[in-house]
Order: C-alpha cells, then structure tokens, then sequence
C-alpha cells in the first residue's frame, strides 16, 4: 500500500494553490494574445465548451440522486438506446453554444440533422462543433467513467452564417481548427489541441474552474496495452487476430509482450488512459458493425488529432483517420490508435506484412 504522508493531510500543504496553476481562461487568452488579429471569438467558444462541461460534470455527478440515471425509453439516429444523460449533455452543449453565439451549426451524435443557430443576437457565428455529448453513457448507471468529446471547423468561404448549408459540416479531419474531449472520471479533465500540441486541465470542483495540470502532453510511442473488445474475436479478420495474438505472445526480448489488456467500453476513458500510458485502442469492422462503430466526425476525427499531436497516431487501418472525406454527418469508421509503434504494427498485420519494420525512435 502506499505510504502517505500524514502530516500533510487536511492541512492543505498538500494541496497546490491556484497561483501554482493557470486556468483554463488564463490559458485560452494567452494564446488568443499570439495573434495580434484575434477577435477572440475562439476563446469565447472554448469558454462556452467549458461552462457546458463544468453542467454536465455537475449533473452526473448527482446522477444517482435525481432521476437522470437510465434510458429515455428513446433510441438515438444510431440506433442506440438513448440515456437520460445523453439527452441531458446534448442539451446543455447546444444550449451553451446557442447563448454564447459563436457556433452556427453543430452535428451531433444525439440529432439525427445538423442544428443551425440563430447568430444574429451574438456573436460572430463563424464556427461549426461537432460532438458527442455524452460518450459511453451506457456506463453511467454503473458509476463507471465517461467523457463528452468535441471538434470545431470554421464555417468554410461562401456559406452563410445566418441560413449555413448543412453540408458544410461535411469536413475532413484536417480541417479541424480545434478538438478536445472532457473524460468525468475520478477527476474531471479537459484535455485539447488547436494544432499547437495537446494540453490537460483537470478541474477543481472547489473554484469551478479548470487548471493545467497536464501542460504540453505527449504519449509515449510505444506501450503495454492494448484495449479492444475480445468478445468480438471471432468476427474478426485474420490479420487482426494475428495481431491480437503477437500481442499476446511471451517474448523475452520485449518487455512490453505480453501485453495487457485494458477495455473500459468507454472510448473517452479507454483513450485518455492510452494516451498517458502508451497503448493502442482498436474498434475495427466487425460482423454486426461492417464498418465499425465508432464515428468518423464526432469521435475518430477528434481524437485522430488529439492523438498526432501527441506524437501518436491514428488510421482506419489502410489510411490516416484525419484524410477520410466524410460522406455523411453520422458516418462510422474502424478505428485503430495511439502510441506509433503500436499502430504501425496493427496497420502491418492488417495488410498482411507483419514482418514490415514499426520501430520508431523514442
Ligand atoms: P455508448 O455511448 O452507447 O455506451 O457507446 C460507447 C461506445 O461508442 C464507445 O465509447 C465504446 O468504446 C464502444 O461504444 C463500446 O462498444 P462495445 O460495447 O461494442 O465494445
């Protein structure tokens, strides 16, 4: 058992104080201030994503204690039998994003259309957020962690902020101008990139506010876990499987095999978790999901990215996750990412070269 120091218990000198810490408001302005053209419009969108977080952290925090736990009786545009807390997230996100006035469009994963806004009140109205509020909410009954994942593009030139074709949601990943997800676990973090590395802020109920905790974050290239859900095993490729057992194998040359396996069913947790210890999360086609379950824009794309800039990566097996051209809002991709090494090998054993060199350098 670890030891603690009992002295520094209840005592506070434990705690670090705010002045150690920026928040995630001093954080955002900071970056705002590099360029001098800002009309802070951004900022004010994060700040909205962030008010939405801190409402729905406080409300599945309470889940047991009110009657959000368990299913509306409804199913969602996927099929899938929607959660109290689905229905809640969705709308404390559109909500926010409707007050504060800088979103004209948001997909997600909870409505079957993209939603315009109205931005004449606020505003400049000239971002486009796709997300899944409530990610992994069938793991909300059992007190296990889940997480709200995001992504914003720019309204691209010749759509009209006031009537936005709904099409113009239809963007590849590299148009994303920012992602980010919120895992609600232990502790509640905001983690996200702009395309200028990845950063974590974890939150402190106390002031309400999120502080960096987590500056600068990159994933190791290699790892020791692997999550996948193995009860699919027999619909499975052979490459795949292949895979599934090299990992398994004992290998006296390499401490990372055999691997472990870790498998939330929560991809917010499953990633986050991956991402700081090193691993590869896999949910490839499976007989029932020919094309996976996860989808491209609101959970793939963002998290391809969060991934890169991390230093890891992110494919569908045959390509770059962040190059796919969505065809449609809710479309579903497999998905196979994190540490470099790692997928790199998946992707060798997925076309059939499993000799292929992965190393990469550390
Ligand atoms: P829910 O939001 O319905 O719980 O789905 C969560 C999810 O999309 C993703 O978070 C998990 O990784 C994946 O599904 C788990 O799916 P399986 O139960 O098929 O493994």
């Amino acid at each position: 058992m670890a030891q603690t120091d009992d002295a520094s218990i209840g005592t506070g000198s434990s705690r670090a104080d705010l002045g150690d810490f920026k928040t995630l408001e001093q954080f955002i302005l900071e970056q705002q201030d590099r360029f001098p053209h800002s009309t802070g419009a951004f900022s004010r969108l994060l700040r909205d994503i962030s008010l939405a977080a801190k409402i729905v952290n406080r409300d599945m925090r309470k889940a047991g204690l009110i009657d959000i736990y368990g299913a509306t009786g409804e199913t969602n545009v996927q099929g899938e039998v929607q959660q109290k807390m689905d229905a809640l997230a969705h709308r404390e996100f559109v909500l926010a994003l409707r007050r504060g006035g800088e979103c004209c469009l948001i997909g997600s994963e909870e409505h079957a259309e993209a939603i315009p806004l109205d931005t004449s009140a606020e505003g400049d109205g000239k971002y486009i957020v796709l997300l899944d509020p409530l990610d992994g909410s069938s793991n909300i009954d059992v007190c296990v962690s889940v997480g709200t994942i995001f992504s914003i593009y720019r309204l691209p030139d010749g759509y009209d902020e006031d009537e936005p074709d709904l099409d113009a949601a239809l963007q590849p990943g590299t148009k994303q101008i920012a992602a980010g997800y919120v895992v609600y676990g232990s502790s509640t973090m905001l983690v996200y990139t702009t395309g200028n590395g990845v950063n974590g802020f974890t939150l402190d109920t106390s002031i309400g506010e999120f502080l960096l905790s987590h500056p600068n974050l990159t994933t190791p290239k290699t790892g020791r876990i692997f999550s996948i859900n193995a009860g699919y095993y027999h619909s499975f490729d052979d490459g795949l499987r292949s895979y599934l057992d090299w990992l398994q194998e004992y290998d006296e040359d390499d401490p990372n095999r055999p691997a472990k396996t870790r498998y939330i069913g929560s991809f917010v947790s499953d990633f986050h978790r991956n991402l700081l210890k090193g691993g590869i999360y896999m949910y490839p086609a499976t007989k029932s999901s020919p094309e996976g379950k996860l989808r491209l824009m609101y959970e793939a794309n963002p998290m391809a990215w969060i991934a890169e800039q991390a230093g890891g990566r992110a494919t569908d097996g045959h390509g770059r996750i962040l190059e796919k051209s969505p065809q449609k809002l809710h479309q579903r991709t497999p998905l196979f990412i994190g540490s470099e090494e790692m997928v790199r090998r998946a992707e060798a054993f997925l076309q059939g070269d499993p000799e292929r060199a992965v190393a990469v350098e550390s």
